[in-house]
Order: C-alpha cells, then sequence, then structure tokens
C-alpha cells in the first residue's frame, strides 16, 4: 500500500512557500462557512492558492470564516458555477476569464491571440486601472468580481500528430484537429482559422472526450496539462503560447452583502495575497510541468519566432472580426502596457 501511494503521488515541483499571514484579527461579526468550486485538480497552483486564501481567512477571523474548496468540476463547469454564485446557491468560483465574457464583454481582450507578449506584461496588464474596471464591471451581475490572477499562457497539445505550423492543426492530406475549447467565441474563431474543427466543451468533460477519441486535442496551460494527467490521452505538446488567460476570483454577491464590512475587507484583501501567491507559483509550476510532461513521455514542439509568425499570420482574422466587437481603444490601451513593459 506504502509503495503504490509512493507511485500515486507525483513528484511536486520546487514552489515557493505562501507568504506568512499577518494583518489584525477580525472582531468577531458571526461565522460563516463559504464554499468554492473550480475546475482544476489539487495539485494545481489555483487549488494551492485557495487553500491559502482559505487559511488567510481563518486565521484572521479566528476561525469564524472558514472556506471549504471544491476542485475538479465537483459542483459543475465555470458557466454553471457562476449561474449558481448568480442564485446565491454557491459562494464562490474562480474560472478563466475566457467563460466570462458573457458578463463582462471587455474579458475577450483576453481571448485575443498572441496579445501579450511577456509574463510581464500579463500581469502588469492585470494590475491596471483598466483590468480593475472589468472586475468593477461585473457589478449589478449578482457577482462580486474580486480579483484577477493567472491560468497562464495556453499550449496545444493532440493525439494525432506533431504541430509545428497552422498546416499541422489544419493536416493537407488528412483531416484538420478537432480541438476542445472553452465556451468562448473568440477561441472558436481563433481554431477556425487554423484550419481545425473547434468543439466547445466543459472542462470537466474533457479527459474522457479525449481518452473516447471525441476530440484530437485541447489546449491548456503545461500546468493544467500535468495536473489533470492530459499526457495520458496526449503524445504530442506545441509550445504555441497562442492565448494568455487570467482567472477570475469571484463570490455570490448575495454572499458578499451577508458578510460584515470588516469581513468584506478581509476578503477582499485575502483574495489579492492569494492572487499574488498564485501568480507566483504558476510561473515556477509550468516551466517545471513541461519538463514533467516530457519525462513523461509527451513529444512537446518549441516553436521557433518564424513558426510562432507563421500561426501570428493565420489567426490575422480573427482580430479583424473581433476588435470593433470587444474595442479597438481598449485594445490598443492594453497593448501599451504592455508595450510599456517591453520597453523597461
Ligand atoms: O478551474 C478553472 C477551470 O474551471 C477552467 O477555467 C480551466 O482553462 C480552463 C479550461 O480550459 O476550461
Amino acid at each position: 500500500a506504502i509503495l503504490s501511494l509512493g507511485i500515486a503521488q507525483a513528484q511536486s515541483p520546487e514552489l515557493s512557500a505562501p507568504p506568512a499571514i499577518d494583518g489584525e484579527v477580525v472582531g468577531d461579526h458571526g461565522s460563516h462557512t463559504i464554499r468554492m468550486g473550480f475546475g482544476l485538480s489539487e495539485g494545481s497552483p489555483q487549488y494551492l492558492s485557495s487553500r491559502y486564501f482559505a487559511d488567510i481567512l481563518e486565521q484572521r477571523s479566528e476561525g469564524r470564516l472558514t472556506v471549504q474548496v471544491f476542485p475538479n468540476s465537483q459542483l459543475g463547469d465555470d458557466v454553471q458555477m457562476m449561474e449558481m454564485l448568480q442564485t446565491g446557491t454557491l459562494d464562490m468560483t474562480y474560472p478563466s476569464s475566457s467563460a466570462a465574457t458573457s458578463y463582462v464583454s471587455e474579458l475577450a481582450v483576453f481571448d485575443l491571440p498572441f496579445l501579450l507578449p511577456s509574463r510581464e506584461a500579463a500581469i502588469e496588464v492585470l494590475q491596471s486601472e483598466a483590468a480593475q474596471s472589468m472586475l468593477d464591471a461585473f457589478e449589478g451581475s449578482g457577482i462580486k468580481a474580486l480579483t484577477f490572477s493567472e491560468n497562464g499562457y495556453r499550449q496545444l497539445s493532440n493525439s494525432a500528430r506533431p504541430v509545428a505550423s497552422p498546416e499541422d492543426v489544419a493536416g493537407l492530406d488528412v483531416r484538420g484537429l478537432t480541438v476542445r475549447t472553452m465556451e468562448n467565441p473568440v477561441h472558436l474563431a481563433i481554431w477556425e482559422a487554423l484550419g481545425a474543427n473547434p468543439t466547445p466543451m466543459a472542462f470537466g468533460e474533457l479527459f474522457s472526450a479525449m481518452e473516447q477519441g471525441v476530440v484530437d486535442g485541447q489546449e491548456n496551460p503545461w500546468s493544467t496539462i500535468l495536473t489533470s494527467n492530459f499526457q495520458e490521452v496526449q503524445d504530442y505538446g506545441s509550445e504555441t503560447r497562442h492565448v494568455y488567460t487570467p482567472f477570475v476570483m469571484m463570490m455570490s454577491e448575495r454572499t458578499w452583502d451577508r458578510l460584515h464590512p470588516d469581513y468584506q475587507a478581509l476578503v477582499q484583501e485575502a483574495a489579492r495575497q492569494s492572487a499574488a501567491y498564485e501568480i507566483q507559483i504558476s510561473a515556477e509550476y509550468d516551466d517545471w510541468a513541461r519538463e514533467q510532461l516530457e519525462e513523461r513521455g509527451m513529444q512537446i514542439t518549441r516553436l521557433d519566432d518564424a513558426q510562432i509568425a507563421a500561426f501570428q499570420e493565420a489567426v490575422q482574422p480573427v482580430y479583424e472580426e473581433w476588435a470593433p466587437e470587444i474595442g479597438e481603444e481598449l485594445i490598443a490601451e492594453i497593448q501599451q502596457i504592455a508595450a510599456s513593459v517591453a520597453d523597461d
């Protein structure tokens, strides 16, 4: 039994420890249990940082605020859980921004391909006023958006063939890859432009869809691919970095309104602190995950600048179609923030 445990517990990366919890203990304003659900699994940076969020609340409320974390889509998918927040049947969820564009259309700016050239630029954008206004724009929807954090750069994986070009996605003599996407129209447009057959699907259904051959592939950060064991059903990976996806940590407005203002302030502070921690370990985890995937037999294709440029060119129609919809001004503002980091 001990041996099999050893095998099940995959090696884990060396991640920074969460910062010590400091700050005053908040006065007694009653007890609350907060239930938070999301799609990723126990090993993920998202999960680890949500545990840190729980610890901050618990310690600083002397146990009066407790957080129950439900990973693995146990309570539903991103879209369903946001609806549960609106009706007050769930307190918190933590989806990709891409799942929330029907609430705040500006969030779709993050779905534009090859928009954010580096993590540094992406993080600067997440901390900008423009990003804060996107969180504020949830007001009135039944959802209180607390903070952005990092899902990360999305990479293509598939079970059919190595992919180094849009032609490999589209297939010349063979059919185009069937690629699962999030339920987001910009993502659909990206994979259509690349000649794939995009198939939107909830994250929780993805592993078995790949196992059964319903889809050939999917796209997610290396850390998600590893913590979801996708390498068991995906032989090929390509470092496309085609989209940088944030997460949005959010609470039901009904839950928020029930909390004493001191508790609200604590929740908001803990959300920011745990997001900062998540962003830190997400990068550490992602590098390690790529190595691990290779060690476990995934053949990963790294793309040089010219190869990336070919992908960029192929997805230009996505900008033509979506930029007017998302807002040329917003896109320019985000690009400017990103460029200010690159120029540093
Ligand atoms: O916990 C987050 C997941 O529910 C989901 O948002 C992950 O990027 C994701 C995907 O591909 O669905």
